[in-house]
């Protein structure tokens, strides 16, 4: 206690309000990322950080701490012990052996499921009403024996599952129309029409009937989205139809299942004036590639291997993804994610406990609910062969 009093007391220091606390196990890339956006957006009082390397630990605490003067006020714990999580709201577990270059996702489970029974019931005893949230791999299977280990009810253990590949989803969908992310998002409030209508275009770049796309774009440009030309009425209105409803679905960009391999895009849910996207094609008997669209999904599948080969770990996507879902959780945002979750029951899958992503409303309390998505018959498919993958492996766990 220091006798420096820089500042007379007028009451107590503290408050009524109750202070959010986040705890982080792991402090490797992953979880120091996560700590970091956390920390940068704001959104705890205290963080907690454990792992079972002490002198690692401490130095990455420090090194945050000498950051205060540059972020929100976060009071920064950090210890081998568990105690220092007690009280937790949220508790994310990224502790685990790295996924090494070529290694399958479900190569990592043997390594990380000794791993959980450290993990799992000292966070459960010290924050027994806190909502866990899975990132180490093979995230699926993880979430299920989290759920295990816990004994806490389902829609309070989520796995961070498909959240970060629907945003890969999205950003390799924007780079291939050329348009941003966020610029493409932003649409539906009334800004940068144009690009993805040339989006549009570019993703169907193989059909003639759409190449007068870009020309009537630029005239759209020119005029700054007001109707100018009688003659192009009709086409802009189209356009606008075609922009607005290709945003929309861009906020549905699911890819949904296992995080990994089997993983499912949902393009169906892509529309074009309230008509899916693929039998608008269809009616419009516009011969597209779909070849083109696998290439994009498969380049989601493939994209966290292009990173871990170039750099050897990912970490800054995933940082924003489990903060983000982070801030629905805790500050109760009920957005939807998609999140792995307990997904017996949902889209025809009965393949008993299997945790896989599902377009989940996410709040303070959990996963409150799952979205009714429309899925082809191939896609539904595609999503219960994904769950028998995950259930598969998890038979061999004996949990
Ligand atoms: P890393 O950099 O090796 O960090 C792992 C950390 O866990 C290290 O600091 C270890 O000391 C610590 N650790 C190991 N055992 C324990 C234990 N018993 N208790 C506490 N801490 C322990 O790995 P990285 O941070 O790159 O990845 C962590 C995990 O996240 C891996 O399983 C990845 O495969 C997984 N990822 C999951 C993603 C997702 O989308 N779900 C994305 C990226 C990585």
């Amino acid at each position: 206690q220091s006798f420096f009093k820089p500042i007379q007391q007028t009451s107590s220091p503290s408050s009524n309000n109750r202070q959010t606390k986040i705890s982080v196990i792991g402090t490797g890339n992953v979880g120091m990322a996560i700590a970091q956006t956390i920390l940068t957006q704001d959104l705890t009082d205290i963080l907690a950080l454990v792992d079972a390397k002490p002198e690692k630990l401490r130095g990455e605490m420090l090194d945050l701490q000498h950051a205060a003067a540059f972020l929100p006020r976060t009071k920064i714990l950090a210890s081998v012990d568990y105690s220092v999580t007690e009280g937790s709201d949220l508790c994310i577990v990224t502790a685990g052996a790295r996924q090494i270059s070529g290694e399958s996702r479900l190569n990592l489970l043997q390594r990380n499921l000794t791993l959980f029974r450290d993990v799992i019931p000292p966070l459960a005893k010290y924050s027994p009403d806190s909502i866990l949230v899975i990132v180490s791999n093979p995230v699926d299977v993880l979430t299920y024996v989290a759920w295990k280990l816990s004994g806490f009810p389902a829609n309070r253990v989520i796995g961070s599952g498909t959240n970060l590949d629907s945003s890969r989803f999205r950003f390799l969908i924007a780079d291939h129309l050329d348009v941003n992310a966020q610029d493409v998002q932003d649409v539906s409030r009334g800004q940068g029409v144009v690009d993805p209508t040339i989006g549009l275009w570019r993703l169907l770049d193989s059909s003639e009937n759409m190449r007068w796309y870009p020309g009537i774009v630029k005239q759209i440009s020119k005029v700054g989205c007001k109707l100018g030309d009688p003659r192009q009425a009709h086409l802009i209105s189209i356009l606008f139809a075609v922009s607005i409803e290709l945003t929309i679905s861009f906020k549905q960009a699911y890819i949904v299942g296992e995080h990994g391999d089997s993983s499912v895009a949902l393009w169906s849910s892509i529309s074009v004036g309230g008509v899916p996207v693929l039998s608008f094609l269809e009616k419009q008997q516009i011969v597209y590639e779909k070849e083109t669209l696998e290439n994009i999904h498969k380049a989601v599948v493939e994209s966290a291997y292009e990173v871990i080969s170039l750099k050897g770990y990912t970490s800054w996507a995933i940082g924003y993804s489990v903060a983000n879902l982070a801030r629905t959780l805790l500050r109760d945002q009920r957005k939807i994610h998609p999140v792995s979750i307990l997904a017996k029951g949902f889209y025809g899958i009965d393949e008993g406990e299997v945790f896989l992503s599902l377009p989940a409303q996410l709040g303070r309390g959990g996963v409150i609910g799952i979205t009714n998505v429309h899925l082809t018959d191939e896609e539904a498919q595609k999503l219960r062969d994904s769950a028998k993958t995950i259930a598969e492996v998890q038979s061999q766990l004996g949990i």
